[in-house]
């Protein structure tokens, strides 16, 4: 008995050592797009602690926000050529590099934050992430962009026909621009980070993000009007440069699969808490604030199904028609 004890002891010992010895000193910099009091600041510092916990304060995450290292795309081939070794960024912004995150610019795809949390962390989510490595990413997680929402300084838009003529910005992604064309408005892709700017100086009328961007981006000082339509469910995608990553040792690599979890986690709470009071914030803020009409979502909804069928064509029919049918099947 005693015996046995001391063996299992002495292998729980042997374990610990291994393990020790498998995490060395790493600087990791993770780069994220939004500025530092954003829901991707917070979160971004909340998986820099989980790391250096989990890694008895070996590994540290240099969290570099506000497009320090640039926009999201640049930061993808950054990390594909192994120049930087993690970040967080728009699904919609991969799309030019991995074809499946199409699925997730699907207008109007989900109903509800639980809905996206059940596809993005189940087997559909997965199989979209298990696209990244033969482009030279690996991907971890999925945080909450969120739901996006308009604004503009022209006029408030109750109905898709209001977009006629205004200058809006979309991510780099065809399917918002020519969702946002077939929906009348001037659409012109621009990265986050020239976004500020080009609403600012009236280059543009106009953007589309969740409520948390408008506030913490401070949009609210150059747009007036804001049209709550919720149009599309947009997920943050956390990776890492597949280059680095294999380099790894598997207790490494197991403290940032663990952090990033833990931060998918803290965000997506944090984020829900933040965009519940972010209208009230917003209007204090001047903002004039308008619902769209139920019968002019389904309007908007059924003129935007048109996308649908090239989006198919993009992820491929058999994925398109798995996340149909778990829809269907949760909203029984
Ligand atoms: C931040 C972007 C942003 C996205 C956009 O890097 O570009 O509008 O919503 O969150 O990824």
């Amino acid at each position: 008995m005693l015996r046995r004890t001391l063996i299992a002891v002495s292998a729980a010992l042997m374990a610990s050592a291994v393990v020790a010895q498998d995490i060395k000193p790493r600087l990791i910099r993770f780069g994220y797009g939004l500025n530092e009091q954003s829901n991707q600041g917070r979160a971004s510092r909340y998986f820099a602690e989980q790391v250096e916990k989990l890694s008895g304060g070996k590994m540290k995450v240099r969290a570099i926000g506000n497009s320090a290292l640039g926009p999201d795309v640049q930061m993808q081939q950054a990390l594909i050529g192994g120049a930087q070794e993690m970040m967080v960024g728009s699904s919609a912004t991969l799309v030019g590099t991995t074809k499946e995150m199409a699925l997730w610019d699907t207008p109007f795809l989900f109903n509800t934050g639980k809905e996206a949390d059940a596809v993005l962390d189940g087997p559909i989510g997965q199989k979209v992430l298990d696209k990244l490595p033969e482009k030279g990413l690996v991907g971890l997680v999925y945080w909450e962009n969120g739901f996006r929402n308009l604004t503009n300084s022209k006029r408030p838009v109750t109905k898709f026909e209001d977009l006629d003529g205004i200058k809006l910005r979309v991510m780099q992604n065809n399917v918002y621009l020519d969702s946002f064309k077939l929906l009348g408005a001037n659409a012109v892709p621009m990265p986050f980070s020239e976004l500020f700017g080009a609403l600012e100086t009236k280059a543009v009328d106009g953007q589309e993000n969740p409520f948390n961007t408008i506030l913490s981006s401070k949009f609210y000082e150059v747009q007036k009007y804001l049209s709550v339509t919720n149009h599309v469910y947009s997920p943050w995608v956390m990776m890492a440069s597949k280059k680095w990553w294999d380099t790894l040792s598997k207790a490494e690599q197991k403290v940032l699969i663990d952090a990033a979890k833990a931060s998918r986690d803290f965000e997506r709470k944090d984020t829900r808490a933040e965009a519940a009071k972010a209208v009230a914030d917003l209007k204090a803020k001047g903002m004039q604030v308008n619902e769209l009409p139920a019968a002019e979502v389904a309007r908007m909804r059924d003129k935007l199904t048109h996308i649908n069928a090239s989006i198919g064509v993009t992820v491929g029919m058999p994925l398109w028609n798995e996340t149909r049918d778990a829809l269907a099947a949760m909203r029984k």
